[in-house]
């Protein structure tokens, strides 16, 4: 799974991006350079479940759920000129799964400011327009291209484009009254067909209103005034000391914790951000014991046990007889395999069996 990290320029795109991944920081975090290429990081998705498992196979490695962070490279566009979304960007962008929308909140006098001032609100909703905009010129293009083919078309191919034409008209529209795809209602066929398209705003996104230090304290009222204020009823925000956490990145969990507490942060924010964009795309996780590692898996939820074993290998997959499942919390309920077998907990599952999130699944396969 792959999440793009957006924002404005010198938003502190980059500090959240090692905030999360915990990458060694490069010391040169410089006003937009143009010419970079994006960087890539990943970060452990921290279940509490494998916890419990570690703890009843006391395996000899444990393997987390991970994600794929993507950090552009800073916008070649002079600052507050034009697009922030171009080129090189747009075409990484489309791929990913998700984005992290990265809000400047910070006040710091040596980092310049686009529009002069501090305003979350003004930012956010300047950044979605860019997002719109670039929608809009696939709306347009896709418009266009149905308008040339018409004019050939055989009036049994017409109905189709025609019908087509009108999704893409309602959505051009939709667009133009700054709404995201994602606010828009589509049919199954309609979102069958807009698979075929990277729309930046159907993606699931997270905003992320990045703190200063000093700012902690007053977070709470920041987040209310913002969800109160802000229109998207599907975007969720939450908030990081961006350059901080970076910095504790580079340290130990322990000595991390005891910075975050002396700064009166409750919760370790990174972990909880690495969740929630795991929660962003609708991903579960089935868990496997083999030769020793407790492994985590990560599937699309409605994925069959067929597919689920795929996953692993294709071996497994070709050659798939059964599974066998036990829930994550019935195994807890009685402590170990051998004691959930007795208790007939343990179920035979074939390939169409829908693998549910916490699965524990041990699969058997011809070679
Ligand atoms: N004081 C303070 N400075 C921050 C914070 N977050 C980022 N900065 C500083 O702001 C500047 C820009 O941060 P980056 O993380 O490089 O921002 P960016 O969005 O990646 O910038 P571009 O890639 O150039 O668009 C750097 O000098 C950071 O040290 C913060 O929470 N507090
Ligand atoms: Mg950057």
């Amino acid at each position: 799974m792959e999440i793009g990290i957006i924002g404005l320029p010198q938003s502190g795109k980059t500090s959240v991006f090692y905030a999360l991944t915990g990458g060694k920081a490069t010391p040169a975090l410089r006003p937009s350079a143009s010419g970079q290429a994006p960087s890539v990081g990943v970060a452990k998705v921290n279940d509490p479940r494998l916890a419990v498992l570690e703890g009843i196979f006391k395996p000899t490695k444990v393997v987390f759920p991970d994600i794929r962070y993507t950090d552009l490279a800073p916008s070649s566009q002079e600052f507050g000129k034009g697009l922030v979304l171009g080129g090189q960007s747009l075409s990484v962008l489309s791929t990913v799964d998700a984005l992290i929308h990265v809000v400047r909140v910070f006040d710091d006098a040596t980092v310049p400011l686009i529009e002069g001032t501090i305003n979350p609100l003004r930012d956010i909703s300047t950044m979605e327009l860019e997002m719109e905009f670039s929608d809009m010129i696939i709306a347009d293009r896709r418009l266009q291209k149905i308008e040339d083919t018409l004019k050939g078309v055989r009036a049994h191919e017409k109905d189709l484009l025609l019908q087509e034409q009108e999704l893409f008209r309602k959505i051009k529209s939709g667009l133009e009254n700054e709404v995201p795809l994602i606010e828009m209602e589509f049919s199954a066929e309609e979102t069958k067909n807009l698979e075929n398209y990277q729309f930046l705003t159907a993606k699931p996104l997270l905003v992320l209103l990045n703190i200063g230090e000093n700012q902690v304290k007053g977070v709470s009222e920041l987040e209310e005034r913002i969800y109160a204020e802000y229109r998207r009823q599907k975007y969720k925000i939450v908030s990081l000391c961006g350059k901080f956490e970076m910095e504790l990145a580079q340290l130990g969990e322990d000595e991390a914790e005891e910075f975050r507490s002396a700064m009166g942060l409750v919760e370790n924010n990174v972990d909880k951000i690495v969740r929630l964009s795991y929660e962003l795309v609708d991903l579960i996780s089935f868990f496997t014991i083999v030769s020793g590692e407790v492994k985590a898996w990560t599937i699309k939820r409605g994925t069959t046990a067929l597919k689920a074993a795929g996953k692993i290998h294709s071996d497994m997959e070709q050659g798939f007889i059964r599974g066998e499942v036990v829930a994550y919390d019935d195994l807890v309920q009685c402590g170990s395999i051998p004691e959930a077998k007795k208790k007939g907990i343990v179920r035979l599952e074939g390939k169409n069996y829908v693998v549910q999130d916490g699965d524990i699944i041990t699969f058997l396969f011809n070679v």
